[in-house]
């Protein structure tokens, strides 16, 4: 029998013993944590996202701020932008919402966001720290991966992990995470992508299968080995005539059949999602203690 990694419950497990903190540091008279998310446009998912991560600040005790900007922002003015939040001394840390408008260059206003208060980890400065195994902000959904793993006692090492996807905020970070000497880590990494010859019979040679391709449903019972643990990363959207919305998520994984085989297995909804957001908490937490004095 499989069982399921409830990144539901393990979140609001982490949520409380966040609020716990939060209460004991208002106790001591010092300010919640305070994060801000910058929203650029209104792409309905970028917006559920970001109301997500403010639902959770409001549920730890956290002070959030939303920035809302129209698409049409000039790239001078959302820099600008950036820059005013560097300096505001009263936040402790903030997320630009990905993805941006086509004419805004990514990667310019990433590294626009002082390293100190980017709770996202997507600073090339935090970049380096993560790979070269110095403390940091770890980018949040790889953050949230070791930490329901850590729960359930699931641990990378000696393992083969096969990791589907490359991109820079999951799939290449998770590779580099679990292939660290840390706990939950020392694992055996094998990064696919678009060009991995045997994908298949490399998924299905996994101990640990990581799915973050981001196509619906890819991962398919033949990929997968008897016993493996399974991590979905997805948030696909797929039309379903059975529910209110017309629609229904679903997960990199062929769920149903996928599950008959695992030990262990992520759910879409309720998996790795909430534990995304508890990443950010938790590196809003880290960012706000590095900003409170501490008593002598
Ligand atoms: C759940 C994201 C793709 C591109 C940009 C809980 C979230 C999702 C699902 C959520 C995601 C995905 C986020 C569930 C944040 C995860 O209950 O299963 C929370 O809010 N996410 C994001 O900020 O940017 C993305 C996926």
């Amino acid at each position: 029998m499989t069982q399921i990694l409830d990144g539901k419950a393990v979140s609001a497990a982490v949520k409380a013993q966040l609020a716990k903190e939060v209460a004991h540091m208002v106790l001591m008279g010092q300010a919640p944590p305070h994060l801000a998310a910058v929203l650029v446009g209104d792409n309905p998912a970028s917006k559920a996202y970001v109301g997500n991560k403010i639902k959770f600040c409001k549920e730890v005790g956290y002070k959030s701020t939303l920035r809302e900007f129209p698409s049409t922002i000039s790239q001078e003015d959302l820099l600008h932008q950036i820059a005013l939040l560097n300096q505001d001394k009263g936040l402790d840390g903030y997320i630009v919402q990905l993805p941006l408008p086509s004419h805004i260059h990514e990667d310019k206003v990433v590294e626009a966001v002082d390293p100190e208060k980017d709770v996202d980890g997507f600073h090339v400065v935090n970049v380096g720290k993560m790979v070269a195994g110095l403390p940091t902000f770890l980018p949040a959904t790889p953050y949230g991966i070791t930490k329901i793993m850590e729960h359930y006692g699931i641990s990378a090492a000696g393992k083969h992990v096969v990791v589907l996807g490359r991109s820079h905020i999951v799939g290449r970070p998770i590779s580099v995470l679990l292939s660290q000497d840390r706990p939950y880590g020392n694992g055996t990494v094998t990064v696919c992508h678009s060009r991995t010859k045997n994908l298949k019979e490399l998924c299905a040679a996994a101990d640990i299968l990581v799915a973050a391709i981001g196509r619906p449903r890819y991962v398919t019972a033949d990929m997968v080995k008897e016993g493996a643990v399974v991590i979905d990363v997805g948030i696909n959207r797929v039309e379903d005539q059975f529910t209110k919305s017309g629609y229904a998520l679903v997960g990199d994984v062929d769920f149903d059949a996928v599950s008959l085989k695992t030990s262990y297995i992520t759910p879409v909804p309720g998996g790795v999602g909430p534990m995304t957001i508890v990443g950010l908490m938790l590196n809003t937490m880290l960012a706000a203690k590095k900003n409170r004095p501490t008593r002598p």
